[in-house]
């Protein structure tokens, strides 16, 4: 087993559990024996999932893993996504109830109701049609969170393209790589965005990012700030006056349950991120069923808020797909959690009486941090199921979510998955589970994980290993865009001869059999529950010209999870200018990745621990890194190189 956060390790000992109320019970969406029906009949269970759908043509066959590790879910059936998220509910008779609340961050709001929703869809599809995109086709999406981001992404799902969401806080390079990797035909993105009470630019960014850029024919631009913006003739149009003009009127086509819907780029263990690939009809009956099994969520009754950006999985999958697939009335909010106040989350609750609430473990830790007297200023008595997404939580956070936020009273959900699985694949069930503070306990009715050791075989109660997901799934992803070797080396080889699919976490079983996840087992780092690869920033970091050599690990930190830390060997040319090197070479990487993979620390060494095949050993820089004597050397290439790092450290502070 590969080296694991302390931090994580008081996990072991805890051992509260929380059962869901009589009342709760009573109510629930889903109860315990769903486990043993599914476990009875996997195929059938999915097949009766799907029937949530609106379907143009049902399948033949629910699973055909014969192409394993390409799985074909729902073979021979076909549908709309954006019908089943939109049309449909209008056509049932729903078209007057609120889809989106949307709140932006200068206190502007938008609510958009089903009828509006398909409107602002069918004419976005046909501005699509008119700049020639097509069934197939890729769109690149770098939006803020506005209500035109959704409506863009649903648009390109009603004709078949599939979009590539960028998150709004990626640089011009990073835009530019995924572009260029889909060779995206159109780039939607608005003038600016609203962050921290301030308009900051957003097309100027993408204009850098597509400067000779080949593939892309035009820029769509959502006028949102207002702030001027350069034109580029004959590339750039807005939306406005694009959109707007179009019928609103669009007939969905149906495609096939396997077409393409979306690619998501995520960090792998090499610089180069990954584009992952999704498609229609499993994806979107895993995306409706968790959704509605999760978080116990009635249309038409409850009000759903998951604070995630479109630009992660979570907006894509908890934002967008399925609670429109479920007809959910749910809040989408723009802007930071601390503009204008401290409070504003709590306000939003309040004032739209919000019934789930799914954030993020470093959110959660934030509020922690600002005092539990300001959420108590607020009448959060609405809410009634909490969800935890994108790392693991740690029981102090998870109870003070449980205590402050729920009221004592809100079952708290502990969701793992990822880019990859494409939805929850493990969580309590908020009417069944006794819930354990910060376990994600068991895999959902329909799902099968395992922890299993070096050899793939499962440890017994107790143990830990590996996580591995031991069955296919409707959602999990069909390939890597472009690049299927990698797609098989990377999930499928660790375990090849037992057919796992490799999640890359570790985990635990706990004597009861649940599983408690503790982080990433590979060269990825979790940061505020983003995943950036540490090759990534070593190779920012030596695309600097005084830069010779980098190494960066993820060391525990309170609040993010983890914060990068890097070790940088300076070029003979270079001096070590302290703070000055620091501050230069943390923005020289906000300028290559984004903002979010700045190292808090970057520490001048004079040499590396490197081991004699010239692998550097993280194990010992990450020591350092949380205030730790450095383990065991003896593997170093040079045992006295520790000893030259530290004394040059301690010099220097
Ligand atoms: C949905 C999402 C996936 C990685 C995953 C794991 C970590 C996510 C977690 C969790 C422990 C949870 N992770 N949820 N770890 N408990 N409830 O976050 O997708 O951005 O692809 O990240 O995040 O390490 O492998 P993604």
């Amino acid at each position: 087993m590969t080296e694991q956060s302390p931090a994580l390790d008081n996990l072991s000992t805890e051992t509260r559990s929380f059962v869901p109320s009589a009342e709760f019970v009573a109510g629930a969406n889903v109860s315990g024996e769903w486990y043993e029906r599914a476990g009875v009949d996997r195929e059938g269970f999915w097949a009766e999932q799907a029937g949530r759908l609106s379907w143009e043509r049902g399948w033949d066959r629910v699973l055909d893993w014969s192409g394993a590790p390409v799985a074909r879910w729902f073979v021979g059936g076909s549908l709309n996504v954006a019908y089943n998220c939109v049309d449909r509910h209008v056509e049932a008779g729903f078209a007057d109830q609120v889809a989106i609340h949307w709140v932006g961050e200068p206190g502007d709001r938008r609510d958009l109701t089903y009828g509006q929703l398909r409107v602002e869809v069918c004419r976005a599809a046909n501005a699509l049609v008119s700049l020639g995109v097509g069934s197939g086709d890729r769109v690149a999406i770098q939006l803020p969170m506005i209500p035109e981001a959704i409506v863009a992404m649903l648009a390109c799902a009603r004709i078949g393209a599939l979009h590539s969401v960028v998150f709004g806080g990626f640089s011009p390079a990073a835009l530019r790589s995924r572009v260029d990797d889909a060779a995206a035909k159109v780039v939607i993105t608005s003038d600016g965005q609203y962050r921290r009470g301030k308009a900051a630019p957003m097309k100027a960014n993408v204009d850098e990012a597509l400067a000779g850029a080949e593939s892309v024919e035009t820029v769509l631009v959502v006028r949102r700030t207002g702030d001027e913006v350069s034109w580029v003739q004959g590339r750039d149009v807005w939306w406005h006056e694009v959109v707007e003009a179009q019928s609103d009127s669009h007939t969905a086509e149906a495609f096939d349950a396997e077409h393409p819907l979306f690619i998501l780029y995520t960090s792998g263990t090499t610089g180069k991120p990954k584009g992952i690939l999704h498609t229609s009809g499993g994806y979107l009956t895993q995306a409706a069923y968790t959704h509605h099994a999760v978080f116990d969520h009635r249309a038409g009754e409850d009000v759903y808020w998951c604070t995630a950006d479109i630009g992660w999985v979570t907006g894509h999958t908890y934002i967008v797909y399925g609670p429109l697939a479920n007809r959910a009335t749910q809040v989408v909010y723009e802007g930071t959690p601390n503009t204008p106040h401290e409070g504003r989350h709590w306000e939003i609750i309040a004032e739209h009486k919000v019934s789930i609430y799914y954030t993020a473990p470093t959110l959660i830790r934030t509020f922690m941090k600002w005092g539990a007297d300001i959420p108590a200023r607020y009448d959060l008595s609405s809410l009634r199921v909490l969800g935890s997404v994108g790392e693991p939580i740690n029981p102090e956070a998870w109870m003070w979510y449980r205590e402050h936020i729920g009221g004592e009273r809100c079952p708290v959900v502990d969701t793992w998955w990822q880019t990859e699985t494409g939805a929850i694949m493990i969580s309590p069930l908020p009417g069944v589970t006794a819930a354990k503070p910060g376990s994600a306990q068991r895999a959902l009715p329909g799902i099968s994980a395992k922890v299993v050791d070096d050899q793939g075989v499962e440890v017994p109660p107790g143990g830990g290993g590996y996580l591995v997901l031991d069955e296919p799934w409707p959602a999990m992803l069909r390939g890597i865009w472009g690049d299927e070797q990698r797609f098989r080396d990377t999930y499928w080889s660790r375990f090849a001869e037992q057919g796992f699919y490799f999640a890359g976490d570790g985990a635990k079983y706990d004597d009861d059999g649940d599983i408690w996840l503790l982080g990433r087992v590979d060269d990825v780092m979790n940061i505020s529950g983003h995943r950036i690869s540490t090759t990534e920033v070593e190779s920012a970091l030596v695309s600097h010209p005084d830069v010779a050599e980098a190494a960066v690990v993820g060391a525990t930190d309170p609040t993010t999870g983890q914060g990068i830390v890097a070790f940088v060997i300076l070029r003979g040319t270079a001096t070590d200018h302290g703070t000055d090197t620091a501050t230069t070479l943390r923005n020289h990487v906000a300028t290559e990745i984004g903002p979010i993979a700045k190292p808090r620390q970057i520490l001048v060494v004079p040499e590396l621990p490197k081991t004699r095949s010239g692998k550097i050993m993280r194990r010992l820089l990450r020591d350092i890194a949380e205030n730790r004597e450095p383990g065991d050397v003896t593997t170093l290439a040079d045992t006295t190189v520790m000893d030259h790092i530290t004394t040059g450290l301690n010099k220097n502070t």
